[in-house]
């Protein structure tokens, strides 16, 4: 794409950049505060200072997304030393090119994590491969495989902010009731809803500028084809700074949403966790991030806390060492996946034998199904097209078809004609982490057909629009003759559900001082794109351990 080609070195020195720059700054006082005030055996100044072997630490957060954000902010703020430990790496320095990050259309190493292709989502077009060749690298975007799923998630200091589309939805209350019943929906609509908002810097693309723009032709075709259908649209908003999108469009600044950059990460514009919640816990001088470590083990220490075992690795994700520290209190963040896994490894080995035995249980895909429809040459979609979703099809009032689909972009830099969907489903099919013994790793149970559910909802939508508009599915993106793009997720949600294997608020009863805030909280689905009910469940159950707890 052109745009992307021409995304030049100096975009790096650009919002993007500052922001980052600052954020460093912050984390490098961080750290030099953590070496007056901490107990560690090996402390330093470097901003980058990796945790020592044998350091004792007050509180350890395992992982950088959005429920390691909330913690290590709340808790810092509280006046907490907290260090993260994060497996992938920072995301500050450029490449050779000048950028952090690369895009869509010219991935490179810097894509994906570990891996030797590309493997996106859309990974064909006309029945031709578009996955590229790369070096092994610990890139931004993981592709998790298990039998009967891939699991998309994001790497690195931000975790999935910093590959995610940015829609910042806030769930229908009715069914955030239905899932999380024990969960005073009352404080969440009221306070931590909001606060998750304004902390995460939620804004809404201005409409008149949404409705004239040829960047978003097709979330407009998008809606034009649902409303014939009697589908009805709505705008959802996004941490993305649509001001930021304007100047692009303008050509004033950098393209980053409009130069073909997303799910490998943002070069400006984006409003990632590295530039909100990090950030603030960096400025309190109280937070160290250890990153390229990733945790193994968590047991309880004998004299107290817990130990916590660690490979550092290095960028071709080659063990280089093996740390243990002592925490008094252990969050885990590492994400639905990375937090499931762990711990349900911990019970197995028996490091942390007496958890209880719904641990890994509860795991859904959100009900995520992605599919492409052809329209009219009347009906184009436009060449140019901005990377951030900002319009979705709610249908999740009918009980036929529940179903909120994003309109999704497709930015290949020439007019396809193709509407792109990902679609959100009431699929209630759920699946379990199990420990293997045979090969010492986590299986995930989902099966493939676990997603028909999913797939004959969203069809009754997207049946009922091609009818209407006369036309058709496209087969070619997902494989050959494939209709369906339901052999992934982007939103892993549940494997240790609050108030069933944590207590009301995130705590291992079985486990004074370990504590689970991210998205395995979540029971399966949660109908919307899931991160603003992660960060506000994190909000409400940070408040309630910090008052409680750290007394
Ligand atoms: P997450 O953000 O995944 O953070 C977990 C962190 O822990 C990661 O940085 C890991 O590298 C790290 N980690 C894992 N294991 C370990 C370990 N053993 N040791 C050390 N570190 C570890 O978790 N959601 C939306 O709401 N709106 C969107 O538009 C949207 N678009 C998406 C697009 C893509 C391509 C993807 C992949 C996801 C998207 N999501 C979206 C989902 C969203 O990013 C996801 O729900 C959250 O990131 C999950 O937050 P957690 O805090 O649970």
């Amino acid at each position: 794409m052109s745009d992307s080609q021409a995304f030049r070195a100096d975009a790096t020195r650009g919002v993007a950049n500052v922001s980052r720059r600052r954020f460093l700054a912050g984390a490098g006082l961080a750290a030099g505060a953590l070496a007056l005030s901490s107990v560690s055996t090996s402390a330093s100044a470097s901003p980058r200072r990796a945790l020592g072997d044998g350091d004792r630490i007050p509180a350890l957060v395992i992982g950088s997304g959005y429920g390691g954000a909330v913690a290590a902010l709340r808790l810092t703020k509280a006046g907490i030393p907290t260090h993260i430990v994060e497996m992938g790496r920072s995301w500050d320095t450029p490449g050779a090119d000048g950028k952090i990050f690369c895009g869509v259309l010219n991935p490179d190493k810097r894509s994906m994590w570990l891996a030797n292709k590309t493997d996106q989502p859309v990974s064909k077009f006309m029945g031709i491969g578009i996955n590229k060749s790369i070096d092994k690298y610990v890139g931004v975007l993981d592709a998790e495989k298990f039998s009967g799923i891939k699991v998309y998630q994001g790497r690195g200091v931000g975790g999935g902010s910093l590959v995610n589309g940015g829609m910042a939805v806030t769930p229908k209350r009715g069914y955030f009731e239905e899932i999380l019943p024990s969960v005073n929906s009352t404080e969440m609509y009221n306070t931590y809803f909001p606060r998750a908002n304004a902390s995460l810097g939620v804004n809404n693309i201005d409409q008149a500028w949404f409705e004239s723009t040829p960047w978003y032709q097709f979330a407009r075709t998008g809606r034009k084809t649902a409303q014939r259908s009697g589908f009805a649209t709505t705008f959802v908003p996004n941490v993305y700074d649509f001001e930021y999108m304007k100047k692009e469009a303008a050509g004033q600044v950098a393209k980053s949403s409009l130069g073909g950059e997303v799910i490998y990460g943002n070069n400006a514009g984006k409003k990632s966790l590295d530039k909100t919640y990090l950030a603030q816990a960096a400025a309190t001088g109280k937070l160290t991030i250890t990153t390229l470590h990733q945790v193994t083990k968590v047991t309880p220490a004998n004299g107290g806390g817990y130990s916590v075992t660690m490979d550092q690795i290095n960028e071709q994700g080659n063990k280089i060492a093996t740390k243990v520290v002592t925490a008094d209190r252990v969050f885990f963040a590492a994400g639905s996946v990375g937090t499931s896994k762990l711990l349900v490894a911990m019970k197995a080995q028996g490091h942390l034998a007496n958890l209880s035995n719904s641990v890994g249980s509860g795991w859904g895909n959100n009900g995520n199904v992605m599919v492409g429809r052809a329209n009219h040459m009347w009906d184009a979609t436009g060449s140019r097209q901005a990377t951030i979703p900002t319009m979705g099809i709610d249908n999740w009032n009918d009980p036929n078809a529940p179903v909120f689909a994003e309109i999704a972009p497709l930015p290949a830099g020439l007019e396809t004609y193709i509407s792109l969907y990902l679609a959100i489903t009431k699929n209630p099919e759920r699946a379990r982490f199990q420990f293997n013994s045979s090969t010492g790793k986590v299986d995930l149970s989902w099966a493939a057909s676990q997603n028909q559910r999913g797939i004959d909802m969203a069809k009754k939508v997207f049946d009922k629009i091609n009818k209407k508009e006369g036309t058709i599915y496209r087969t070619d993106l997902f494989g050959t003759y494939k209709t369906w793009g339901d052999d992934f997720t982007y939103h892993p949600l549940g494997g240790c559900l609050l108030n069933q294997t944590t207590d009301n608020y995130g705590r291992l009863p079985e486990y004074p001082g370990l504590y689970v805030v991210d998205g395995s909280l979540v029971p399966g689905n949660v109908g919307v794109n899931p991160f603003v009910t992660i960060t506000a469940l994190a909000e409400r159950n940070m408040d309630k351990i910090i008052t409680a707890d750290f007394v």
